[in-house]
C-alpha cells in the first residue's frame, strides 16, 4: 500500500466517515460492528456477502410526507420509487467516496434485487435486512409493524447500507421506546391481517402493498401500517 493511502487509513474514524456520508446527502448515518449480527439467519449475515466485513455503515433519508395527503396511491408510489433510487444513488456515491480512502466496501441495494424467494408463500428475503441493520447501528427501534422507527424521522425513512473492511467505532443501540405496549393500531388497521407484531405475512401483504397493475407496473396501494402509526413522523412529533 502506498504511504498516502496508509496515512489516510490511519486518520479514518467513525465521525470522519459519517461526516463524509452526511455531506453526500444522508439525513442520518449509524455504524454497527459485525459481531452485532451474530443472530442473523444463516446465509444472511454480512460476512455471507463480504467475508472481510468488519463494520456495517447504515444511512437513511427521510421520505417526504407530502404524498400522504393524497387519497390516490399514485403520489405515494411515485415518492417511494424515487426515494429508493435516491438512496441507491447515494449508496453509489458513498462507494466512490470510500474507495478514494482505500476502503473496500460492498453495497446493499435499498430494495430489489435479492435472490431468496419462496414462491409457495410469496416470501422474499433481502441479502441483508436493512431494518435489523438500522437497529444494530443505533438508527432506531423495530415496531410491531416490523418497520424501523427513528426518533426524529419516525418510520418515514428509506434505508441504505455499505459493508466495509475496516473496524469503526459502533454507535450505541437506540434505547428509546418505539411502540407503546398498549398500541396495536398497525395490526388492527391492516386490511389483510398480515401483521402479528413480530413479522409480516408477505403473501397477504404483497397483493396490495405491491399491487400489479394491468399495465405492468407496481402500485403501492397500501401503507396503512406505516402512516397510521403514531410514531410515523417521529417520536417527539406525534
Ligand atoms: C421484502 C421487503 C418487503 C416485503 C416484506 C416486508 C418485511 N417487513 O420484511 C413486503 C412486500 C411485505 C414489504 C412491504 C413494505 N415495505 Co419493504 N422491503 C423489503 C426488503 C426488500 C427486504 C426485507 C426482508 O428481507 N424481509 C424478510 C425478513 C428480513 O423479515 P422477516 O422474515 O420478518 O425476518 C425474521 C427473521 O428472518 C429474522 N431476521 C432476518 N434478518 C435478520 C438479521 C438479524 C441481525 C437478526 C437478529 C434477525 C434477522 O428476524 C425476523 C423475525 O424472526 C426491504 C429492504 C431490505 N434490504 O431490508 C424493504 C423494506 C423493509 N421495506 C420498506 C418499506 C417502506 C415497505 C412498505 C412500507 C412499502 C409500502 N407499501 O408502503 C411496506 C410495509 C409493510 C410491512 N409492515 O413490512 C423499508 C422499511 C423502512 C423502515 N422504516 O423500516 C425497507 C427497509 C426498504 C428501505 N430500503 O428502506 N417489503
Ligand atoms: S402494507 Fe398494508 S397490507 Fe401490508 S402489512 Fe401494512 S397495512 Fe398490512
Ligand atoms: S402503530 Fe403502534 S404498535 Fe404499530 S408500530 Fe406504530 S406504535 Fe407500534
Amino acid at each position: 500500500m502506498r504511504n498516502t493511502e496508509n496515512e489516510l487509513l490511519n486518520n479514518i474514524n467513525s465521525n470522519y466517515i459519517k461526516n463524509r456520508i452526511n455531506n453526500l446527502g444522508a439525513d442520518l448515518c449509524g455504524i454497527a460492528s459485525v459481531d452485532r449480527f451474530k443472530d442473523a439467519p444463516k446465509g444472511f449475515h454480512p460476512t455471507d456477502i463480504f467475508p472481510e466485513c468488519k463494520s456495517i455503515v447504515v444511512f437513511l433519508k427521510r421520505t417526504p410526507n407530502s404524498s400522504n395527503y393524497a387519497v390516490n396511491c399514485v403520489p405515494y408510489t411515485f415518492v417511494n420509487s424515487m426515494i429508493m433510487r435516491i438512496i441507491d444513488k447515494l449508496t453509489i456515491d458513498i462507494l466512490y467516496s470510500l474507495e478514494e480512502l482505500g476502503i473496500r466496501c460492498v453495497p446493499i441495494p435499498s430494495d430489489d434485487p435479492y435472490e431468496y424467494w419462496e414462491p409457495d408463500r410469496s416470501y422474499g428475503r433481502a441479502i441483508l435486512s436493512l431494518r435489523h441493520a438500522g437497529y444494530l447501528s443505533g438508527l432506531g427501534v423495530i415496531g410491531k409493524n416490523t418497520l424501523l422507527i427513528n426518533n426524529i424521522y419516525g418510520n418515514m425513512i428509506q434505508l441504505g447500507a455499505v459493508l466495509v473492511d475496516i473496524e469503526l467505532e459502533a454507535d450505541a443501540i437506540a434505547t428509546y421506546e418505539g411502540c407503546l405496549d398498549s398500541c396495536n393500531i398497525c395490526i388492527e388497521f391492516c386490511p389483510q391481517q398480515a401483521l402479528n407484531g413480530e413479522t409480516v405475512n408477505q403473501a397477504l401483504c404483497r397483493p396490495i402493498s405491491n399491487f400489479k397493475h394491468q399495465k405492468g407496473y407496481t402500485l403501492q396501494k397500501c401503507n396503512l401500517c406505516r402512516v397510521k402509526c403514531p410514531r410515523a413522523f417521529g417520536i417527539k412529533n406525534k
